[in-house]
């Protein structure tokens, strides 16, 4: 039946791509099947005292036995594009020597079951899941991860090709650096700045490395990016201290990711703010920033949240707090990001990859799922992404995070962030009102 969801009039460019995302650790479950080895957030989640409520990943969406009723989910949502991750540790369980055809072949049923169903695979290489073997032998702080990462990349290119028409290396290297090596709330659980930006700068080797390492399996039509969040920094008030501080902040959420691939440099004055705590400069060795700056064919963005920053330098909220206590509500911030890629990095291909909430979501007595808040959510931040396209930015998709409930990382299955239901009893999935309302919005074209 049609949504009854009041709509704005805005209609979306003929051809915008619809999609919705998911990452391999987080739905797949089956932790210990078909040869998969160990990653560091196997690890982590079982490490007392780090995930809320002690979840693991353990069994998650169990998504790995369900993949084809999620095929036919995702079809009958009418999705034109599906993002996933591929878990490295499944396809190189010791994160280095042999191959886990298995591992491989579940990754073959699952585009192939892409394509049966006329449905278009977005791939990402890392969603974070390194690993246990390199995690112990360092890990990101170690340069030698990153050429793992290479030839872990090109393994999954040879196997799947032109099947997948866009690659998307590392997602998010600076949640990585700040959530797993800064504060420590996910894997490996560092609080540590020094080991930080040393990290920092070997995942953007990772995933320069790994797109001169997929190219050669590729056709010239298939197309590599990165998949980074990004966040709109914004001044607390009009004073020049405020302004500076809002710069500086920007250097460290934005422009350390954006300018290495788009302009072949890390930004200075971010640079010589890490060199108080950090020795990052000392492991940038010649050629890196050459590597780094392959030519991408896009830019995945991620958009959840904006900062505000104050003379000193702190951040401060300005607009409504989601369940995820880091998450403000604010469309603006998305036209904005869009607007600011494009003016300061130019007309490259957009994608946008992620973008959600989470909500409280219960089943009601006749078994709905009312998430009236996403609803009016993803309905505000579509009207900026249409607004960021009436004012000329190049984004060809929009991808929601995330198609189903899954593992939250250290909240565990505490937050719901899916447009489908997961009842982590019996595995049933449910469409939400808001998987209703994206429906009529996928078949509309519009809003
Ligand atoms: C993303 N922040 O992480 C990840 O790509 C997903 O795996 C995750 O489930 C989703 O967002 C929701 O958290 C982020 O602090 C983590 O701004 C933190 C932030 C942004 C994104």
């Amino acid at each position: 039946p049609p949504s009854r969801e009041p709509t704005l009039g805005l209609r979306f460019p003929e051809g915008f791509v619809w999609g919705a995302a998911t990452s391999a650790y987080q739905i797949e479950g089956a932790a210990a099947v078909d040869g998969r080895g160990p990653s560091v957030w196997d690890w982590f989640s079982h490490t007392p005292g780090k995930i809320r409520g002690g979840d693991t990943g353990d069994v998650a969406a169990d998504h790995y036995h369900r993949y084809a009723d999620d095929l036919d989910l995702i079809k009958d949502l009418g999705l034109h594009s599906y993002r996933f991750s591929v878990s490295w540790s499944r396809v190189v369980p010791n994160g280095r020597g042999p191959v886990n055809p298995k591992g491989l072949d579940f990754y073959k049923r699952l585009v192939d079951g892409l394509h049966d169903r006329g449905i278009t695979p977005m791939l990402t290489l890392y969603h974070w899941d390194t690993p246990q073997t390199l995690h112990e032998a360092g890990g990101w702080e170690n340069r030698d991860t990153a050429y793992r990462f290479a030839e872990y990349a090109a393994v999954v290119a040879e196997a799947l090709g032109d099947a997948v028409p866009t690659w998307l290396t590392i997602n998010e290297p600076k949640t990585v650096v700040q959530n797993g090596y800064l504060m420590g709330h996910h894997a490996p659980g560092f609080e540590d700045p020094s080991a930080a930006y040393i990290a920092a700068h070997h995942l953007m080797l990772a995933h320069g490395l790994a797109v001169q390492a997929i190219r050669p399996h590729l056709g010239p039509a298939t197309r590599v990016g990165a998949a980074l969040n990004l966040h709109p920094c914004y001044p607390a008030d009009a004073s020049t201290e405020a302004i500076a501080a809002t710069h500086e902040l920007d250097g460290f959420e934005n422009r350390l990711y954006l300018d290495p691939i788009f302009r072949g440099s890390y930004p200075q004055d971010t640079l010589d703010a890490i060199d108080q705590f950090s020795p990052m400069v000392s492991n940038i060795k010649d050629g890196d920033l050459k590597v780094i700056a392959s030519p991408v064919d896009l830019l995945a963005i991620q958009y959840y949240t904006p900062y505000y920053v104050t003379g000193t330098g702190e951040t401060i909220v300005r607009h409504p707090v989601t369940m995820a206590s880091w998450q403000q509500n604010y469309p603006q911030g998305m036209t904005d990001i869009l607007l600011r890629v494009k003016k300061d990095y130019g007309d490259i291909p957009l994608t946008i990859t992620e973008n959600g909430l989470p909500c409280p979501d219960r089943r009601s007595d006749d078994g709905a799922v009312d998430d009236a808040n996403r609803v009016e959510f993803l309905r505000s931040h579509l009207a900026a992404v249409h607004s960021a396209l009436e004012q000329g930015v190049k984004l060809e998709s929009f991808h929601v995070w995330s198609l189903m409930d899954n593992f939250e990382w250290n909240s565990g299955y505490d937050e719901r962030w899916g447009l489908v239901f997961i009842d982590y009893e019996t595995q049933e999935r449910v469409l939400k009102r808001s998987a209703h309302w994206y429906q009529s919005v996928i078949a509309t074209n519009g809003i």
